[in-house]
């Protein structure tokens, strides 16, 4: 089971020396965050910052999944579970869906807040990156909305920067699930849509929040799954939303259906500043609740950063669940979170320019996120990059191995990669590179590779193996 609150997870990642407390008064203006910029950057750990310059009473805490170590601490496993263990487990656990719990009161009830003492300026919201648009109060967040016409309420996680006191301009893109339900349901009638920013649950429901989930299907039954354990949740104050019960944060707002406001632009998660300050939904903020002593979660955006870990995982078991829909003979699937989440690794039984073509086609049809894609045979570690770079480098043929296929419409606005132009009109293209064999050679004919398993016949691979073990190596 993970742990059942934010509290318990960052005692852990304590424990295993992997969160740093810092006691010295800190600046919420660029210096918290840029300290775990540069953790990102580093590998280094999650930090919890006791005493914020401003901000007394309040915590932040930087980052808490922006490794693998912290990921598997999450998933309640050993911290040096290896990569593709976590994939599996987490694979198995999202197909093992448990409902929440509705509970009458919760620790996120401590402090209430409403009408004219709401402002959240109250928030030791940081300047997360030099160039912000404004300062960022949803970044590791878990955002609710309900359907107009059905039960459905929808968790998802979603940038969102401070206006002035009361109000809050987000960026959920309008094909989120939450932009869907705004501009199909709460927009054609005129109605405010509530919702609400829940900051520090517990980290198995901000995963099912960042996840690639259905549509119409709870993210709170994920959560359970993810978790090991039902979500307690809790009726908000101001709405009839439910929000997980032990959240450090809850920000009960209402979007208008008619208003907008200025947001952006803010160094994202493919590694780099993105676009310009633009329109974006406008929220009303209508109550502030939070436990006593509370901490604000924070994720420094940017290169390896909490999102790179946290949606890459979901999202490379979502495009092999898909590939094998289509017929694709995948074996695994790996985006390493090195790529931004903009390179998916794929390895196949049989590979070849149709299997590659294809792999490219279904990956772009509904939303274009990968923009390059490095298909291997299957004798390649998907998780192991040098082998990967090895293959590709040696196998990929500088002509006929590039299968480009371009798209109109649905390419991703921040790939960093696209002009201006491409990315107001949408327009966009990803690459599948064919590092397999092509399976029209003649068996025996293909290069063998120059490695102890491939190129000694097993008797002298066991009697080399046994020689490296009396040697005392690892
Ligand atoms: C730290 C972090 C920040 C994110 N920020 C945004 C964002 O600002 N806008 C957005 O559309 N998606 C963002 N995402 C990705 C979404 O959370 C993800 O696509 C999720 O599946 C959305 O849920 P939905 O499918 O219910 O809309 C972010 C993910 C993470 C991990
Ligand atoms: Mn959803």
């Amino acid at each position: 089971m993970g742990p059942k609150d934010l509290r318990e997870f960052l005692q852990a990642i304590e424990a295993s020396g992997d969160l740093v407390t810092v006691n010295d008064e800190i600046d919420w203006d660029e210096e918290l965050s840029g300290l775990g910029r540069l953790s990102c950057e580093r590998q280094g750990p999650a930090f919890m910052f006791n005493d914020v310059k401003d901000y007394d009473g309040w915590r932040v805490t930087t980052n808490p999944i922006a490794t693998w170590r912290r990921m598997a601490i999450a998933l309640g496993l050993p911290a040096d579970t290896p990569v593709r263990k976590l994939y599996e487990i987490y694979a198995e656990r999202e197909t093992a869906t448990i409902p929440p719990v509705i509970v009458k009161d919760g620790p996120c009830k401590e402090v209430t807040i409403v009408g004219d003492k709401l402002d959240l300026f109250d928030l030791p919201t940081p300047m997360i990156h030099e160039g912000d648009g404004g300062r960022y109060l949803g970044t590791w967040d878990l955002v609710v909305s309900k359907s107009h016409d059905s039960d459905w309420a929808n968790w998802g996680m979603y940038r969102f920067m401070v206006h002035n006191e009361k109000y809050l301009t987000g960026y959920p893109r309008p094909t989120s699930h939450l932009g869907k339900m705004l501009l199909d349901g709460y927009v054609p009638k005129g109605k405010p849509m509530p919702i609400a920013i829940v900051i520090g649950a517990d980290v198995a429901s901000h995963f099912a929040a960042a996840a690639t989930f259905h549509l119409n299907r709870n993210e709170a039954d994920l959560a359970g799954g993810l978790g090991g354990r039902p979500v307690e949740l809790v009726k908000c104050l101001t709405n009839d939303l439910m929000v997980p019960a032990t959240a450090e944060i809850v920000i009960e707002a209402e979007v208008l259906p008619d208003g907008i406001a200025q947001e952006g632009p803010y160094g994202e998660y493919p590694g780099y500043r993105s676009g310009e300050m633009g329109d974006a939904l406008c929220c009303r903020v209508t109550g502030i609740t939070h436990r006593r002593n509370p901490i604000l979660t924070v994720d420094t955006t940017g290169f390896m950063d909490s999102s790179a870990t946290t949606t890459t995982i979901s999202g490379a078991i979502a495009i092999k669940r898909r590939l094998e829909k289509h017929g694709i003979p995948v074996v695994d699937v790996y985006v390493p979170p090195e790529g931004g989440v903009h390179l998916a690794i794929v390895s196949v039984k049989r590979g070849g320019a149709e299997t590659a073509k294809k792999i490219v086609e279904v990956l772009t049809q509904r939303r274009a996120l990968m923009s390059k894609i490095i298909v291997v045979d299957e004798d390649v570690d998907v998780f192991n990059i040098p082998a990967v770079l090895h293959a590709f480098a040696t196998k990929c043929h500088p002509e006929r191995g590039t299968h480009i296929h371009t798209y109109t419409g649905r390419a991703n606005a921040l790939t960093p990669a696209y002009s201006q132009e491409e990315r107001a009109k949408r327009l966009g293209a990803s690459v599948a590179f064919d590092v397999t064999w092509p399976p029209e050679w003649p068996v025996g004919t293909t290069p063998v590779r120059a490695t102890l398993d491939q190129m000694h016949a097993s008797a002298m691979q066991k009697k080399v193996l046994d020689r490296w073990q009396s040697l005392g190596l690892k």
